[in-house]
């Protein structure tokens, strides 16, 4: 009798499961105040949420809504952007300002309200306005289902690692700076792991450290968060494994180094298969264009649980800041895991085939100190940004004059973009422009890098998808050779994604969320410069095909 009731209990209990495994809304607040932080042997106010630099962890489940409460304490209007959450119908809670709302003004609250669907694994928040991002950034983790089993070896632990960039100076003033001379902003003056540059000479700073146990497996949810590099991440003595990158699974492939463009993450598995010691965590610039660049490698220290103090570091050397050659073998061996649980849904037919020439140009300015200005374009249109209103109440409220949606689908003129051959002048024209597509639309978009000024490694990152990486090369897209090379079976699925220096990459994506979305370079210099644009996408049939109406807390211009 007594098993027979245990029986039951144990099949309700069962029955009941599905319950508690329910998706659960999460609150968070974000007090975004000011905080002095010592780096590098000096203070500086820096603008954070809740003081922390990096900023706090988001963490939620697959299916869970996340609400975020944004106060805004400083004196800078502020915006926070959920990076790579799709945002399915909740395009107000995207976060770029003058694109999907109107800044947070000084004293403003707003709440983010979204729904984490279709989506596991890591993702970042960073303000998208500004240069704030540069100390206002956070992990977004999200885990899988309650009871749903990650497809690699459970970690016996995770650990969060977010890569990111020092300035001595208030970044504000970097560029504004830049913005008043017409040129470059400063680089940096340090990288950071966690928030630590690592031990630097004759300061009291020391690095980040986190601790291993000697035979498991850990889980590193690797974030870069840099505004305007391209990092190596490497450990001593140790492989990784990667298994997921912005938040969707791959293919797993073991590599000594990984090379992580702004705006990416990158999970991989650490096997602690030594007994102890202590081994050097390390993260530098991957720069292969003659640009300035920030040469300071950034360290941090993992730690064996059973080591003493007295154990020797293990050191470990970075490839050079030019390595093309080792940047590439890790984006050629990026697959998506294509299994039954997570297909990777290519469209194979294309509705929209646009060609994206991204370059630098110089326009005149009177007061700048050489008599021009360094812009940045796609397909020659340098975008300039609404004022008075964001695009998505523009295009919610069908108000005109803030847009129009004639983006060219191809570059004015054709011709050899590696750089031997130059326009006839550098100059760009500026316009606030968007492409429209249809609801389910399917487009294909090959993005092209140009010799004008420099080739350069752009990192560009769409907002509200996920696109399917098809191909990528060097020199000029041929539409007849390269398309046949395409790999439209196992691509590997991201948000933001490197056009090489000098080179191709297209990507394939189908128009299933109504919106307006960001495209832009995720190098804040470059997006300062006007490499941006956005896509309309316009509402499908029904209710579930359409835009949420804007909540009604939504920021005013
Ligand atoms: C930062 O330090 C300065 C100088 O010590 C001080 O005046 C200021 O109030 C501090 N600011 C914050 C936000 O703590
Ligand atoms: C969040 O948005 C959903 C609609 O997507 C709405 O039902 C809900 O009331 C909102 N929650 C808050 C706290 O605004
Ligand atoms: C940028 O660097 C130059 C040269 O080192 C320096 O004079 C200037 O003050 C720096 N600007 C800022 C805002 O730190
Ligand atoms: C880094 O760059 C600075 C400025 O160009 C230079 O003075 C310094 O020697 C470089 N350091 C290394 C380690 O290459
Ligand atoms: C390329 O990557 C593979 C693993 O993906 C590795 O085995 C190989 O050593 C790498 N080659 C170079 C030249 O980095
Ligand atoms: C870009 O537009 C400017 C201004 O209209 C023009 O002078 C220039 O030739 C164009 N360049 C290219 C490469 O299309
Ligand atoms: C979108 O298009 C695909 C392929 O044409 C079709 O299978 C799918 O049902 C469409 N989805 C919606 C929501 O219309
Ligand atoms: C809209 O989506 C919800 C949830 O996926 C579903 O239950 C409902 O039937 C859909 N409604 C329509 C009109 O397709
Ligand atoms: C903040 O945003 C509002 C609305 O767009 C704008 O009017 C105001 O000038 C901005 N403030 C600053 C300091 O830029
Ligand atoms: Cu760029």
């Amino acid at each position: 009798m007594a098993v027979m009731w245990i029986q039951i209990i144990l099949l309700l209990a069962a029955c009941l499961l599905p319950l508690s495994a329910e998706a659960m809304v999460r609150h968070y607040k974000f007090n975004v105040v000011m905080k002095n932080s010592t780096r590098l042997c000096s203070t500086k106010p820096i603008v954070t949420i809740n003081g922390k630099f990096p900023g706090p962890t988001i963490y939620a489940r697959e299916d869970d809504t996340v609400l975020v409460k944004v106060v805004n304490h400083v004196k800078y209007n502020v915006s926070i952007h959920w990076h790579g959450v799709r945002q399915l119908r909740t395009g107000w809670a995207d976060g770029p300002a003058y694109i999907t709302q109107c800044p947070i003004q000084p004293g403003q609250v707003y709440v983010y309200n979204f729904t984490l669907t279709g989506q596991r694994g890591t993702l970042l928040w960073h303000a998208h306005i500004l240069w704030l991002r540069a100390t206002v950034h956070g992990a977004l983790v999200i885990m899988p289902k309650l009871g749903v089993p990650y497809p690699f070896p459970r970690p016996h632990m995770e650990q969060v690692i977010v890569l990111g960039e020092w300035w001595k100076s208030d970044t504000e003033a970097v560029i504004n700076e830049a913005l008043k001379s017409g040129l470059a902003p400063n680089v940096s003056d340090a990288h950071t792991i966690n928030g630590h540059p690592g031990p630097v000479k004759n300061c009291a700073e020391g690095g980040f450290k986190f601790q291993v146990e000697p035979g498991k497996n850990h889980l590193l949810r690797i974030i870069n968060a840099a505004l305007n590099e391209d990092l190596f991440f490497k450990i001593a003595g140790h492989q990784l494994t990667v298994v997921e990158i912005d938040a969707t699974y791959t293919k797993p492939f073991n590599t000594d180094t990984i090379v992580i463009a702004p705006g990416q993450t990158t999970n991989v598995l650490l096997k602690a298969n030594h007994a102890s010691g202590k081994y050097l965590v390390a993260s530098s610039t991957f720069m292969d264009a003659p640009i300035a660049f920030d040469n300071m490698t950034a360290t941090a220290m993992l730690h064996y649980t059973n080591t003493l103090g007295s154990t020797i570091t293990t050191l470990t050397s970075l490839p050079p800041q030019n390595a093309t050659p080792t940047a590439d073998n890790f984006t050629d061996s990026l697959r998506s895991l294509n299994s039954k649980e997570y297909p990777a849904r290519v469209p194979k037919k294309v509705d929209h085939s646009l060609f994206f020439t991204i370059s630098l140009g110089v326009n005149p300015c009177a007061s700048c100190v050489s008599g021009s200005r360094v812009v940045a374009a796609i397909n020659n249109v340098t975008f300039v940004m609404p004022k008075i209103s964001s695009l998505l109440q523009a295009h919610f409220f069908k108000k005109s004059g803030i847009f129009t949606d004639d983006f060219p689908g191809k570059p004015p003129v054709m011709y050899d973009f590696t750089g031997k051959q130059q326009p006839a002048n550098m100059r760009t024209n500026r316009g606030t422009r968007v492409y429209r597509l249809a609801y389910n639309s399917t487009v294909q978009l090959v993005l092209q890098d140009t010799g004008m000024i420099a080739p350069e490694n752009h990192p560009i990152h769409l907002h509200g998808f996920n696109f399917f990486v098809v191909g990528r090369g060097k020199g000029n897209y041929n539409p007849k050779k390269d398309t046949r090379k395409f790999n439209l079976v196992d691509p590997v699925e991201r948000n933001t994604v490197g056009v090489p220096s000098g080179g191709w990459t297209a990507i394939r994506f189908r128009a299933d969320n109504p919106g307006v979305w960001f495209m832009h370079c995720h190098l804040e210099v470059h997006t300062t410069w006007g490499l941006k644009m956005a896509f309309v996408v316009d509402n499908g049939k029904g209710p579930n095909e359409s835009l949420l109406p804007p909540p009604s807390d939504l920021p005013k211009c």
